[in-house]
């Protein structure tokens, strides 16, 4: 059986159950039936058309009105289901989900951050997603159904993570060259960690400006992709970089967010993922690797 974590995914497999059920039902019927008329009638052995089916109008009426009957017991129960799956409480943590060739932001308010989505477990959350281009489409499976991200709308999915741990995710819709590497990391954990999370990443960044790395960053063309929030640095192009080291991964869940792969990514990050919109650098190694200590000293 799938491991239901939230109330929503538990809508979705009541719904399933159901309409398993039904067409179980339905197949044995079915069959049941067919069984009778071979053994009922074989003895008819004969082969004129009219033996085979003679009129019958109440069967005809019945079998029309019965499977309408079905249809709209289901159609009702969905419409139920799809009313659950994407409303929540007026108090609800409202997160903006908005999708990138290829990686995802997400907005707490004015809190920006990319990749990582945290959530308090217990408290029922509304993802408002969204596209910045294409079309992307959410998807967490322990925690609930897909969601297509449009541009232009904002499509609501509601999630209320009943266990705390890490769940993995990846844009469900494909969305161009570096579609299979735009994961999703969920953090579920508890009211106090995450408000902690939440004021730790209000924060603007750890910066001064006499550390060489932060030099390197704000004299290049990084600012013009990335934020740094309380600097000059304020590109949108690109995830916000105000707290990127308390990331596990970079570049969506394409490696750890460690040195050798900060190294790695900002001397070519085509490299590691191939099509990224991000150019390479080809910066001395002084400044390089005063820029891979600076990103990983942004907590
Ligand atoms: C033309 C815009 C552009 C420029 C210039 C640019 N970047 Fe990026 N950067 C991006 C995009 C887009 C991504 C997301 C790529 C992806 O994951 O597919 C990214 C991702 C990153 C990431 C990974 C972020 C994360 O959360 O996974 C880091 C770190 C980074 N860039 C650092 C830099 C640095 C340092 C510079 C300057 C030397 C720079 N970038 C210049 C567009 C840019
Ligand atoms: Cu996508």
């Amino acid at each position: 059986m799938p491991q239901v974590t939230t109330p929503q995914l538990q809508s979705i497999l009541d719904i399933s159950t159901f309409v398993f059920a039904v067409a179980i039902l339905i197949f044995v019927g079915v069959e049941a039936a067919l069984l009778y008329a071979i053994f009922r009638f074989r003895e008819r052995g004969d082969d004129r058309p009219a033996a085979r089916f003679v009129s019958n109008q109440r069967l005809e009426i019945a079998w029309t009105i019965a499977p309408l009957a079905v249809l709209v017991v289901v159609f009702a129960l969905m419409l139920g289901a799809m009313q659950r799956i994407s409303a929540a409480p007026a108090d609800a943590l409202v997160v903006r989900v908005i999708g990138h060739q290829w990686w995802w932001e997400f907005r707490y308010g004015d809190v920006v951050t990319a990749n990582e989505l945290h959530l308090p477990v217990g408290k029922p959350a509304l993802l408002e997603i969204t596209s910045a281009d294409v079309i992307h489409s959410f998807w967490v499976p322990s925690l609930a159904g897909k969601r297509d991200g449009v541009p232009t709308q904002i499509q609501r999915l509601a999630i209320t993570p009943m266990q705390e741990g890490t769940f993995g995710g990846a844009c469900a819709e494909f969305c161009g060259q570096e579609h299979a590497w735009m994961l999703i990391t969920v953090v579920v954990e508890s009211a106090d960690q995450f408000q902690t999370w939440l004021d730790g990443q209000r924060g603007p960044a750890t910066t001064s400006t006499s550390d060489p790395g932060a030099q390197v960053f704000l004299s290049s063309t990084c600012i013009n992709c990335h934020t740094l929030r309380g600097t000059s640095a304020s590109g949108t192009a690109g995830p916000d970089l105000t707290h990127f080291a308390s990331r596990a991964t970079l570049g969506a869940g394409v490696a750890p967010n460690d040195d050798a792969h900060r190294a790695m990514w900002i001397r070519d990050a085509g490299a590691l993922k191939p099509g990224a919109l991000m150019p390479p650098f080809a910066f001395s190694e002084t400044q390089l690797a005063d820029l891979v200590r600076y990103l990983g000293s942004l907590k």
